[in-house]
């Protein structure tokens, strides 16, 4: 295809998935969530087109076009699935960036592939961008793109953002990779971050580890200056409120609470099961309300929902087995018949029924040990104009930065998570009402759009 375009996104994954209708005939649908819906409309302005792997590997696709976007699919064997995405981005980095929670694998064959395939993608951002075009690459596992696109075409106007934390030098040093990985970064005009902290890591990693001397938070290299900046990324408000206000969707959680039984207090969990985000220490501290008499079956029940994720790598199947364990466990000892504390369900919903939980909790529980940001805690409270449920919401969240009106929680601190679920169960309408009126304020205001806005205007001004 030689059509050339003025805005280029590049992705590990494409948006789009493959689903096969009724007749058998495949056709590719939009991937639901907030960086697709927030990119789609800029896209469909300015030409844009979207470069990502398919999802399946060993996969010959043709630039295609779908949901009114330009689709460029780039190809992975199952060796690059293996040694790019899940070894070096999911086995070295993920672990890495996210405070060494679990211990980094670092290994040469993983790093080779991993830079073959960045180069890869960065040919296929170079032949389809228009002279002087906005290339916008997202994520860890495209760190070194920005550099090679710019080798391969000095021309384009080139924004990178790391949706996950960036981590401070202790930990970073220890990548055999730390220098190709920054220079790899600076490659690109605007380094974009969820927090102030990790663009502070990233300017004091360049100055410690290239010899660079940043100005504040511009660095110069080359004759060129590169800003690192923090721009939290938000949620489509607007699409929740919507959804919120479904009556099909207030049908669905009145009848969520029933099935449960009606109990007095409903908690929730929403994650991807991943180690990062704290579901053995929730249902640790939930466990101990009833270990303690606190609470007794009636009193309170439990859903987590945990999609499916990673599940080839070695990590996320011991996770799995863990809390499978710890569940059964805390069932066995504390539920009645028929009446389970704890109901965790391993797949993953729609839209509509994730709305639907959102509004039958009273209080939903974000813990992560470590979170660039975590939609979920905002997506939970976009959809409670009724102004009822309670956060708890984990410090090592990037949302905490926006969302302190929750009632925030250490979730290494077992005892303290407990005691403060407690208090967020029982805290009275008029304080969650407090609570939750600041706190959707600051996501309504600071939605999706304008966090897309925000970093397309930095990258567009320093030309
Ligand atoms: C990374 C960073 C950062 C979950 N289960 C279902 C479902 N979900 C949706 C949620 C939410 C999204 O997945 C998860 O986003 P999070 O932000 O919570 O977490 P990560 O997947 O780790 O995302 C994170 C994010 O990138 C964006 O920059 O905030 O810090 O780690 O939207 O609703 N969606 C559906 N069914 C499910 O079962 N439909």
């Amino acid at each position: 295809m030689s059509k050339k375009s003025e805005f280029v996104v590049v992705a590990n994954r494409l948006p789009v998935d493959r689903v096969t209708d009724g007749e058998g005939e495949a056709t590719w649908r939009r991937s639901p969530g907030g960086l697709v819906t927030a990119i789609v409309p800029v896209m469909q302005r300015r030409q844009g087109a979207w470069v990502g792997w398919s999802g399946a590997p060993d996969q010959d696709l043709e630039p295609f076009e779908a949901e009114g976007l330009s689709l460029i699919p780039v190809r992975l064997s199952a060796r690059d699935v293996e040694y790019y995405y899940e070894g070096f981005s999911n086995a070295t980095l993920w672990p890495l960036y996210h405070d060494v929670i679990a211990q980094p694998v670092y290994r040469r064959s993983l790093w080779e592939v991993y830079e073959r395939v960045n180069r890869r993608f960065a040919r296929a951002a170079a032949d389809v961008a228009a002279e002087g075009a906005i290339v916008w690459v997202q994520d860890y596992q495209l760190q070194l793109v920005p550099k090679m696109l710019r080798e391969l075409r000095p021309d384009l106007r080139i924004g990178f953002f790391l949706h996950i934390p960036f981590p401070p030098m202790e930990l970073f040093q220890q990548l055999p990779w730390r220098r190709d990985i920054l220079q790899g970064l600076l490659g690109a005009d605007l380094v974009g971050f969820q927090s102030r902290d990790a663009a502070s890591n990233f300017v004091r990693l360049c100055r410690r580890f290239l010899d660079l001397k940043p100005q504040g938070h511009e660095v110069a290299i080359e004759g060129r200056t590169v800003r690192a900046d923090h721009f939290p990324i938000s949620v489509d408000a607007n699409e929740l409120i919507t959804l919120a206000a479904d009556p099909g969707v207030q049908k669905r959680a009145a009848q969520i609470r029933e099935d449960l039984g009606n109990p007095a207090s409903v908690l929730l969990g929403v994650d991807r099961l991943d180690y990062t985000k704290g579901i053995q220490q929730r249902l640790e501290a939930f466990t101990e309300l009833f270990e303690d008499e606190r609470l007794k079956s009636g009193d309170a029940v439990f859903v987590q929902v945990a999609t499916p994720s990673r599940e080839r790598v070695e990590e996320y199947r011991i996770l799995r087995d863990e809390i499978e364990l710890q569940v059964g466990r805390a069932n066995g000892l504390y539920a009645e018949l028929g009446a389970p504390i704890i109901n965790y369900m391993h797949t993953s919903y729609t839209r509509e029924e994730l709305a639907a939980l959102y509004l039958a909790a009273d209080v939903m529980v974000v813990t992560p040990l470590r979170d660039g940001m975590n939609l979920v805690a905002k997506e939970y409270v976009a959809c409670r104009p009724d102004l009822r449920g309670a956060l708890l919401l984990s410090e090592f969240a990037g949302a905490a930065a926006e969302l302190h009106r929750a009632f925030l929680v250490n979730p290494y601190d077992i005892g303290g998570t407990k005691n403060r679920m407690w208090e967020a169960m029982h805290a009275s309408p008029t304080e969650r009402a407090r609570r939750m009126r600041s706190m959707r304020k600051r996501v309504i205001e600071h939605d999706v759009d304008l966090w897309a806005k925000e970093f397309l205007d930095a990258l567009e001004d320093g030309r």
